[in-house]
């Protein structure tokens, strides 16, 4: 059905004591994300870039986001007078800086972890930073300084040595300097201006001119995402990503206790990212009167809202799930993984140790979603698409990996080397045994 374009913004209610199963997988579902489609889509760009570099991704951006550019890289420092803004937008962007910081630098691992297995036999591991990370800034309906501050700041805490941006340029052929500002803040060492799979293509294989990255971050439309699916599968390009990406989403679970319209602002904020956006009301044994409060305030703080046009077509496709019971519902979201997951509930913080899937959870009637997306220190860039059962968010971890190391003296070979003869013998990997023989050989009993 073609999007309502006018009337009562409103949801669609469901129970859980009535649902079939089908009924309920339905709505544990999000829309079908056609991947092997959008592959074939991206392949041609793609190869472009791969095989013309710099002059394809000149044309794709005249040609995609009609913007004439003579060169695609910029490089620090990074003049003042890009970063211009508002004494209170910069403000703002300092405290999230300073929080984002903080709760990164908290993840890292600097000790070495290491275990004597038997004696004289050392295990260890240790973290080393991703040596060149490829962050993806989406531009289109919102600019989104605060996915370059949840990008940039774990992969400069995790120590990265290149940090390179990725941003389609606005029409005029410039960065907005809110993006140039967090760039200098984070020690971004190039700033590639294209967006979509060309520029995804360029950090896989790089250009003349754009550093080529090990691995590649960022949310983005479905061109994005497909194109970074596609350089992950690419032995060429050696480059992996950080999660698979679908439309954000939002599941509010909310009881009696709850502010009508603090529910539904929260719903809103989810439901203006996108026409595509997934919000979910699970409501615990709420009154007809309570959960008409919701909606009504839905619809009239809707309509107030400049991208009412969006959120009319988010809303109408989104639910309302009714339970008898906070652990129905808690069980019900843990079906449904959910990026983001709000709880307002009575004692919210006691339901937390229930949860078992989702990207990031916000307790509590004080706790809007809007915090963790922009500054209070966690990350945005969470697992989507029901993937927050396997999946974490980006968390400086992301922008690391962990190298093991050992050590065995001549003691420990003596102790451990012949329950190895043993296993390689049983594999019928006779240098394997060897390697370990001609040492015990020289070794006096
Ligand atoms: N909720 C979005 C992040 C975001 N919100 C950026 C505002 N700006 C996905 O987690
Ligand atoms: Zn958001």
């Amino acid at each position: 059905p073609a999007p309502p374009t006018s009337g009562i913004i409103s949801m669609s209610t469901y129970d859980l004591a009535t649902s079939s199963p089908e009924q309920y997988s339905l709505l544990l579902r999000r829309p079908v994300l056609n991947s092997n489609q959008m592959i074939d889509n991206v392949k041609p760009i793609v190869n472009e870039v791969r095989d013309r570099g710099d002059q394809a991704l000149l044309d794709f951006t005249a040609k995609f986001d009609r913007v004439k550019i003579d060169y695609t890289v910029i490089f620090p420092p990074f003049a003042p007078e890009t970063m211009v803004m508002d004494s209170k937008v910069r403000d703002a962007i300092n405290v999230a800086y300073s929080n984002i910081w903080k709760f990164h630098k908290a993840q890292t691992s600097n000790s070495v972890l290491t275990v004597e297995t038997m004696p004289g036999v050392k295990c260890s591991r240790f973290a080393r930073p991703i040596t060149r990370v490829g962050l993806y800034i989406p531009g289109g309906t919102a600019i989104l300084p605060s996915t370059a501050l949840m990008l940039g700041i774990p992969a400069q805490v995790a120590g990265c040595k290149e940090i390179v941006f990725a941003t389609p340029p606005r029409s005029d052929g410039s960065i907005s300097p809110e993006v140039m500002y967090v760039a200098k803040l984070v020690g971004a060492t190039a700033i590639l201006k294209a967006g979509g799979a060309q520029a995804v293509a360029a950090l896989a294989y790089g250009t003349e001119t754009v550093p080529k990255v090990d691995k590649i971050f960022g949310p983005g439309n479905q061109w994005v995402t497909a194109a970074k699916m596609l350089v992950q599968n690419d032995t060429d390009a050696l480059v992996s990503i950080d999660m698979p990406a679908g439309p954000s989403e939002v599941l509010v679970i909310a009881d009696k206790t709850s502010n009508p319209a603090f529910v539904a602002s929260d719903l809103l904020s989810q439901a203006e990212h996108g026409v595509d956006s997934q919000v979910v009301l699970v409501a615990v044994d709420l009154t007809e009167e309570h959960l008409s409060e919701i909606e009504a305030e839905v619809n009239k703080q809707a309509l107030l809202l400049e991208r009412v046009d969006i959120v009319r077509v988010s809303i109408s496709k989104s639910n309302i799930v009714k339970v008898a019971t906070v652990d129905e519902g808690i069980a019900f979201s843990n079906d449904y993984a959910p990026e983001h997951l709000i709880l307002h509930l009575e004692n919210a913080s006691e339901k937390v140790s229930q949860i078992d899937n989702a990207g990031s959870i916000f307790v509590g009637p004080y706790t809007p979603e809007s915090c963790g997306d922009y500054a209070s220190g966690t990350n945005h860039t969470l697992p989507t698409n029901g993937y927050a059962r396997q999946f974490s968010g980006v968390n400086t971890l992301s922008f690391q990996k962990h190298i093991t190391s050992q050590e065995i003296t001549e003691e420990g070979l003596g102790g451990l080397g012949p329950y190895v003869v043993t296993l390689a013998d049983c594999e019928g990997l006779q240098a394997h045994a060897n390697a370990v023989r001609i040492r015990l050989s020289t070794m006096s009993s």
